[in-house]
């Protein structure tokens, strides 16, 4: 069988080195794991990143730089991206993979030397945050999974439907950058080839709330934007005074941009920068043209609100 690398498929400025591609190979739905650099390539063909296998591909460093979006475009992306990664992330699947059925995520974060990183410091009020996608971005999960020890993280969760999915491990070796390591599973069956629809309402009512995102200018590539939502009662349409802090922020904001292969350049993770009454603000850049996706996050009434949002990126 032959072998190949995984490579980051990313924006063109990433250094792409041996050093940032990484292994597994593991079936969605057995407990093997692997743990080479390279891949199996299931079907012996060239190297489209391995067709949709599970697999991981590991990351840049940081992703929660968040609150004004710095130097490295808001949070990450495509700037500090000549650096290797320092950490890898291994994915297990223990059960069944099929549509709506509870699985066991088995995680191990390994150094690069594939040695297992035990220390995690705590980042927004987790060691690890999980964030799952589908490749057409129609599904959207935030879950934290338990530290077990030794490297390994655990969770149940369940996928929606059949496709591929993408999973960001965001997550910080004690004393070290923030690393977002991304990892694949797909749940067989009928994938549906409906083109993704790109939806562009600007106000969603989650709950008892009205969520309103308004861009008011187009928005460029590589150019920091201040991203506002405005948050009101959907019953009166007041400002929303009683955002409660979710994961230690007024506000999260999951940025993925829409790609045939999710990888960690097309990930961003931000935190509020500030607050009015009724609106929550965020810095970051998008670091290439193109259709993103936003999930915004608020906490109120003890409820995470999750409002999502498209954005196309001149
Ligand atoms: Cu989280």
């Amino acid at each position: 069988m032959k072998k190949i690398l995984i490579a980051i498929a990313v924006t063109s400025t990433l250094a792409i080195t041996q050093g940032c591609a990484s292994q597994i190979k593991s079936e969605p739905s057995t407990q093997t794991q692997a743990s080479a650099s390279t891949v199996d390539d299931p079907n012996n063909n060239s190297n489209h990143h391995a067709g949709h296998e599970t697999r991981d591909i590991t990351s840049k460093e940081n992703s929660q730089q968040g609150h004004s979006g710095h130097d490295n475009h808001g949070g990450h992306g495509n700037s500090q991206n000549s650096k290797a990664a320092n950490a890898a992330a291994n994915l297990s699947i223990d059960g069944s993979l099929t549509p709506k059925n509870p699985v066991n995520l088995v995680i191990d974060v390994k150094d690069k030397s594939g040695k297992a990183i035990s220390n995690f410091d705590i980042s927004h009020e987790e060691l690890m945050h999980l964030i799952v996608v589908s490749d057409d971005l129609q599904f959207f999960n935030h879950i934290h999974p338990t530290y077990k020890g030794n490297g390994r993280f655990e969770i149940k969760t369940a996928f929606p439907k059949p496709g591929n999915y993408t999973l960001f491990t965001d997550y910080k070796p004690a004393g070290k950058p923030q690393e977002v390591s991304v990892l694949k599973a797909q749940v067989p069956g009928q994938i549906s080839t409906v083109p993704t629809q790109v939806d562009t309402t600007s106000s969603k009512n989650i709950g008892n709330t009205k969520v309103n995102f308004n861009l008011s200018q187009p928005v460029k590539a590589d150019e920091e934007v201040h991203l506002v939502f405005n948050l009101q009662d959907a019953k009166n349409n007041q400002p929303i005074k009683d955002l409660q802090p979710y994961l230690g922020e007024l506000g999260h904001l999951v940025i993925v941009k829409q790609s045939s292969s999710l990888t960690s350049s097309d990930y961003i993770h931000n935190h509020a920068m500030k607050d009015t009454p009724g609106e929550v603000h965020f810095m970051t850049a998008f670091p290439e043209p193109g259709k993103y996706k936003l999930w915004g996050q608020f906490k109120r009434n003890g409820e995470i609100l999750t409002a999502d949002f498209w954005v196309n990126v001149q």
